[in-house]
C-alpha cells in the first residue's frame, strides 16, 4: 500500500507492518513493531549503516535485534526486576501520523499505542520523527502532558554495521566512562579508541559529535539531547549467550547509543527532543 510518493507499507510474512522509504536521496526500513528502524541506505555511497542480526526475531514476540532499537522510559535494567530492560516501546506497536515529503527528505512522524505502563509514573506523549534523506535523523520526543515533573531515561540504542570490529576505531569521545563490566568503575576513555573484547560503556558526556572510523570509510554520529553516549559490542562470550544474534556476528557490529542514562526532569507542559544524526 502507497502511504506517500516514497513511502509503502506492506506486512512481512510474519505478520508485522513494515514501512519502506525509497528517497531518491536514500532508502529506509522500519518496523512499525518498536517503531523500530532496521536499515538505511544513503545513495551516495550506497553503503548499509545499521547492523540487523540474521537471526532477529521479527514476528512481534520480542524486540528486534539490530537496527534502532527505542528504549523508553528507563534505561538497561529497571530496579523492579520482572519490568523489561530498556522499558516498554521497542515491543509495541506504532503508528505513522504524519508524513511529508520534499527534495531533501522524506520526514515520518511515529507514534507508540500507549506511554503509561508500571515502573513509570509520569504522563506523556511521544513521538518519533524520522529525517531518510543524505542523512538519518531520528528525534525522539517526550512531552509531559501531565501535573508532575517526572524523571526520563531513555536511548537510540542504534547498532552500526562494520566490516570487522577489530579495524573499527572511535573518534570524539573522552573524559569519563561508567565501565559495567566491573561494576560501574569510572574508567578513562582510551586513546586511541579501539574495541577489542566485550566493552559496555556508558560515556558521560555532551559530546556533539563521535566518529566510527573503518579502514574504508568514515560514518560520523551526531547527537543531541544527551547525558551519554554508550557504547556496548558483546563479544564472543556475550554474543554465544544472547539467542537471536549469531556467535560470530559481534564481529560486524558496534552499538553507539544517544541515549539519557542518568535521568533527565522533565516539568509539564514541557518536551524534551533526543536526536540522532547518522550521515
Ligand atoms: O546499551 C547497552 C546494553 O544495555 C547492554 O548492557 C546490553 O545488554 C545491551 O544493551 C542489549 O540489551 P538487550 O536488552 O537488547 O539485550
Amino acid at each position: 500500500m502507497k502511504l506517500s510518493t516514497h513511502v509503502t507499507q506492506h506486512i512481512s510474512a510474519q505478520g508485522m507492518p513494515l514501512i519502506t522509504v525509497a528517497h531518491p536521496a536514500a532508502s529506509l526500513r522500519l518496523s512499525l513493531f518498536g517503531g523500530h528502524i532496521l536499515s538505511y541506505v544513503p545513495n551516495t555511497d550506497k553503503r548499509e549503516r545499521l547492523w540487523l542480526s540474521s537471526e532477529a526475531v521479527m514476528d512481534g514476540s520480542k524486540a528486534i535485534r539490530g537496527g534502532i532499537p527505542v528504549c523508553w522510559p528507563w534505561f538497561a535494567a529497571h530496579s523492579q526486576p520482572d519490568l523489561p530492560a530498556h522499558g516498554y516501546l521497542r515491543t509495541q506497536l506504532w503508528q505513522v501520523i504524519q508524513i511529508d515529503e520534499n527534495v531533501k527528505n522524506t520526514r515520518l512522524v511515529l507514534q507508540p499505542e500507549f506511554t503509561a505502563a508500571p515502573g513509570f509514573e509520569g504522563q506523556a506523549g511521544v513521538s518519533l520523527i524520522i529525517e531518510v534523506g543524505d542523512a538519518l535523523s531520528v528525534t525522539l520526543v517526550t512531552e509531559n502532558t501531565g501535573e508532575q515533573s517526572f524523571t526520563l531515561c531513555a536511548a537510540l540504542h542504534t547498532y552500526f554495521r562494520v566490516n570487522d570490529i577489530e579495524q573499527v576505531e572511535l573518534m570524539g569521545l573522552e573524559g569519563e566512562y561508567i565501565d559495567k563490566l566491573q561494576q560501574n568503575r569510572r574508567q578513562n576513555t582510551p586513546s586511541p579508541y579501539t574495541i577489542d573484547a566485550e566493552t559496555d560503556r556508558i560515556h558521560l558526556c555532551q559530546t556533539g559529535e563521535v566518529v566510527l572510523k573503518e579502514p574504508s570509510h568514515q560514518t560520523p554520529v551526531g547527537s543531541s539531547g544527551h547525558d551519554s553516549i554508550v557504547v556496548w559490542n558483546p563479544g564472543l562470550e556475550k554474543a554465544q549467550a544472547i539467542t537471536d544474534m549469531p556467535d560470530n556476528e559481534y564481529q560486524h557490529m558496534l552499538c553507539i547509543e544517544t541515549a539519557i542514562t542518568q535521568g533527565i526532569v522533565i516539568a509539564p507542559g514541557h518536551s524534551h527532543h533526543l536526536t540522532q544524526v547518522i550521515k
